[in-house]
């Protein structure tokens, strides 16, 4: 049930996502490169079953293609945000009318930070991953509002060399976690069977599982290999340029099953 999705939002990418935030020193990505990535994306989850809304780019929010991070989506309620980063803040005016246009309930973060890329929806509730975009009145409040709808909601720290929680874990079965070996020691995850991506290919932990299909990154085919080995069904996607602004596969939509 928890990977089963029929539509998801995504956004087109802005002229300005070049200048989006990186925590990298090497090149900076090229538009038409993101222009790509992002329109595989959207083919594969199209592929995958499900019906999706392309938003307008916002040249004004560089990192507006990120979509997951203001909002948390489920069938029938959403929850808008408030983006731990400065220049993202303003992204939850642009994403709240149209949650309000698609869902029955949609409630708001009123004080604290809190990015969707910290929140890892699994069979026993929320992990709200505490991070440099995170922060306690973020994530209290948060699962108070998680409470009114429902989630059980459990605070945890995310790795420290890490942006998000996601950025180093994705749940691809009700007990099965593809993670990073820091996240696998953390004991976070002690419950879970637990798939370890090499050290060489730690961003291929941001994986994205639609339906029957895991979605991982192209350039990492330790990690394609060893999903495959376990019976996954995987779809390699290119991730290259968004991989320059700390990105991977959850930041690209939001997904619910309606
Ligand atoms: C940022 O730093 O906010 C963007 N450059 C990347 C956001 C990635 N979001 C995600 O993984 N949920």
């Amino acid at each position: 049930m928890i990977f089963q999705f029929d539509s998801a939002l995504v956004r087109a990418p802005a002229r300005s996502v070049i200048h989006g935030l990186s925590s990298q020193t090497g090149p900076r990505p090229l538009f038409e490169a993101i222009e790509r990535e992002h329109a595989a994306y959207v083919r594969a989850l199209e592929e995958c079953g499900l019906c999706v809304e392309m938003l307008p780019a916002l040249e004004d929010y560089p990192d507006s293609v990120f979509v997951e991070d203001p909002a948390l989506v489920f069938g029938n309620a959403a929850i808008v945000l408030r983006p731990g980063a400065p220049t993202r803040l303003g992204e939850i005016t642009e994403i709240e009318p149209v949650l309000s246009r698609r869902f029955d309930r949609v409630l708001q973060l009123q004080t604290g930070y809190a990015d969707g890329g910290d929140m890892l929806l699994t069979p026993q509730g929320m992990l709200i991953g505490l991070s440099k975009r995170t922060n306690h009145a973020g994530a209290e409040e948060l699962r108070g509002l998680l409470q009114l709808l429902g989630v059980d909601a459990r605070i945890v720290n995310t790795p420290t060399d890490t942006l998000h929680l996601k950025s180093d874990c994705s749940l691809i079965g009700d007990d099965h976690i593809l993670c990073t070996a820091s996240l696998a020691a953390s004991g976070l995850f002690d419950n879970y069977r637990k798939l370890v991506v090499p050290e060489s290919e730690k961003r291929a932990a941001n994986a994205l599982r639609l339906n029957d299909t895991v979605l991982v990154g192209k350039e990492f085919p330790l990690t394609l290999e060893l999903l495959r080995l376990n019976g996954y069904t995987v779809r390699a996607l290119p991730v290259c340029d968004i991989g320059k602004l700390d990105a991977g596969l959850s930041c690209m939509s939001l997904r619910w099953k309606s």
